[in-house]
């Protein structure tokens, strides 16, 4: 199964060049973790990217979040992912149709494709979104897309029909060089060893917060979920030592696909 593989040699097999890529660069710095940088400045979101930046293969953004979002920030981020070695991911969570998602990716204050790496679609309006997303690509050998097909939060929605048909849209639809994985809770989501499981709510401290979002340990989500990245927000943010936490996740994550695929 793909969880057994590691992530060189899924890399051959993936149709992404964005996946290749990350892959790749997860295997050679020894990362899975990806932060979830969801604070509200944009000196908070740089201070993460710089003392966190060695420990991550991935930053993910929320950028309507933040107040003070302007054009230097995005070249300072682009930089610190240059200088650490990481990539950028926009969690937009994408759901219109074609035409409206290619405008919101391209334009409006933030210019998502200027910047962004990679970011998260829902599969819900049906292939065009992809098209859309991919058609205002400059580059789309540097950019492609997350599909959702499930989520961490208490009682949502998503049935398994939604997940078989998100799950064929990604492996055997027009756009499969555009998908470079799927974000989701367990192995059974896909088979393809050639996309990436992104998993959200991890957390060392399991449990939930009380807005819904449910947590698993690092350990737990590789190694009986089938995660080959795990996102880990406020398990950093609200440590005394972000750098410290970072570490420690980067370690507890990188250890647990070890012992998963026998490193
Ligand atoms: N996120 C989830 N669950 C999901 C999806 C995305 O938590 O199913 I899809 C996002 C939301 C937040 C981050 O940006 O991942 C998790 O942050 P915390 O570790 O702080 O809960």
């Amino acid at each position: 199964s793909r969880t057994k593989m590691r992530f060189e040699a899924r890399a051959d097999l993936a149709k992404a060049k964005i996946a290749k890529d990350l892959f790749k660069l997860m295997a050679t710095k020894k990362t899975n973790l990806c932060i979830a940088a969801d604070v509200t400045s944009t000196d908070e979101i740089l201070k993460i990217a710089e003392v966190c930046g060695p420990h991550i293969c991935l930053l993910k953004t929320h950028v309507d979040i933040i107040e003070n979002f302007n054009i230097s920030f995005v070249q300072a981020l682009k930089s610190l992912a240059e200088k650490h070695n990481f990539l950028i991911m926009e969690d937009r969570k994408f759901a219109d149709i074609g035409n409206t998602t290619a405008l919101q990716y391209a334009n409006g204050i933030y210019k998502i494709a200027e910047w962004a790496n990679l970011v998260t679609v829902h599969s819900l309006p049906g292939q065009s979104i992809i098209q859309g997303i991919k058609s205002v690509a400059a580059n789309v050998e540097s950019r492609g897309v997350f599909l959702l097909t499930e989520m961490s939060s208490q009682g949502n929605l998503i049935n398994d029909k939604y997940k078989e048909g998100t799950i064929k849209m990604a492996t055997e639809g027009l756009d499969t060089d555009f998908i470079a994985g799927i974000v989701c809770q367990s192995a059974e989501c896909f088979a393809f060893p050639g996309l990436i499981q992104l998993t959200p709510g991890v957390k060392i401290d399991e449990g939930s917060d009380n807005l819904g979002q449910r947590y698993n340990t690092p350990e737990f989500v590789v190694k009986e979920k089938g995660a080959d990245i795990g996102v880990v927000g406020r398990g950093i943010l609200n440590a005394s030592s972000i750098e410290k936490a970072a570490s420690l996740y980067r370690d507890r994550l990188w250890s647990a696909y070890c012992d998963r695929v026998g490193l």
